[in-house]
């Protein structure tokens, strides 16, 4: 772990000040453990308890890897509003919402160049990067085991359209200034995409060090299966910040905005011919919308009141519903008792 000694090299920015509440001191949340927070301070890295007000029934107001937490002694007693969110759904299940990585500026959209398959995860894993409100990159890895890295880059290319695609080997080390230039000091990525294209080799590869769990040492292991690995939030040598995610195998926007859809049927309507079925119609192309609204099919008022209400319900969700507060609050209250009274547990 390397020293920071201000926490704008953590991706503190001023204007989060004005959201700490008083008697508080801010600290980014690098993993989450059960009942437990590792979290970087501006004095190093510590272990904090969240406080059961952090929780709600959707699951989304926990604190997750890259949120801002106040602190107050050792407890966690908020989280600060997120610049941005990686959030995935399991399909079909919107109770299972979760929050991967918050405050990010970039996400990486990690795929291999070998083997394939690769288009529609790579687009599938854009669309819910788009809707993070971070800008995504897309890093192919494994370019050493591919024959015709320019031909496959290009046909991503192609696909991924106004993305910048990458293509590095975490074996010879080949593309990885490239990721390095995504890092400057006190900013903050996150590697997404599925289990086994390299992610957690990746991390190791920028930080010079072994200090994420590849696929390698789970074979070694013997267990013959994927550990599950935390997330993780790693700061890098060069001052950057990047959150490694293991794989997420089900992954569907979180979205649950009908009822402005409803009333917007027109703009809803038309949404649906986005490129992406997940657009979230911020310039990613092939975007029905904007398409609409520049051959002035589509009012640009009518669009932005759309859009207004749509960001209104997302934050109705992630706003916390009092009652369902309570009743997690009790239920971990009860949860903390049942752990004190345990003689054995592991302090
Ligand atoms: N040849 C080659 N193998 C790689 C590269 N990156 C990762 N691997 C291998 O791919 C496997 C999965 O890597 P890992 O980093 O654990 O993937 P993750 O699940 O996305 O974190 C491991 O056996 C790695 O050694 C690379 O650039 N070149
Ligand atoms: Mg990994
Ligand atoms: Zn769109």
């Amino acid at each position: 772990m390397h020293p920071v000694t201000d926490l704008s090299g953590l991706g503190w920015t001023p204007a989060r000040a004005a959201e700490l509440p008083a008697g508080s001191v801010p600290a980014r949340v690098s993993r989450v453990d059960r009942g437990r927070l590792s979290v970087l301070t501006a004095d190093g890295e510590t272990r904090v308890h969240p406080g059961a007000a952090l929780y709600d029934e959707s699951g989304l107001s926990g604190p997750a890897v890259g949120d801002w937490v106040a602190v107050r002694g050792e407890l966690a007693v908020a989280v600060l509003p997120r610049t941005s969110a990686f959030v995935r759904t399991v399909a079909g299940r919107t109770s299972a919402a979760q929050v991967v990585a918050a405050n990010l500026d970039t996400v990486l959209v990690v795929d291999s160049l070998s083997g394939d398959a690769r288009l529609r995860r790579v687009e599938r894993y854009l669309a819910v990067a788009w809707s993070s409100g971070a800008a995504p990159v897309v890093v192919l890895t494994k370019a050493d085991l591919c024959d015709d890295v320019a031909a496959v880059v290009e046909q991503v290319r192609e696909d991924a359209l106004g993305v910048a695609v990458l293509a590095v080997s975490s074996v010879t080390g080949e593309g990885l200034d490239a990721v390095r230039s995504l890092l400057p000091p006190g900013r903050t990525g996150a590697l997404v995409g599925p289990s086994g294209v390299g992610k957690s080799s990746l991390v190791n590869a920028l930080s010079g060090a072994p200090i994420a769990d590849t696929g390698e040492i789970r074979q070694s292991d013997g267990r013959g299966r994927h550990t599950t690995t935390a997330r993780e939030l790693h700061l890098l040598p060069g001052g950057g910040l990047l959150v490694d995610t293991p794989g997420m195998r089900e992954l569907s926007l979180y979205d649950d905005t009908d009822g402005v859809d409803t009333a917007y049927a027109d703009v809803a309507g038309l949404a649906a011919d986005c490129r992406f079925r997940d657009c979230g119609h911020r310039g990613e192309p092939g975007c029905a919308l904007a398409a609409a609204i520049d051959e002035g099919r589509l009012d640009p008022a009518r669009y932005s009141a759309w859009r207004k209400l749509q960001a209104e319900a997302h934050r109705q969700l992630l706003r916390v519903d009092a009652r369902a507060r309570a009743a997690e609050r009790a239920r971990l209250r009860s949860f903390h008792r049942q752990l004190k009274d345990q003689p054995n547990r592991p302090r």
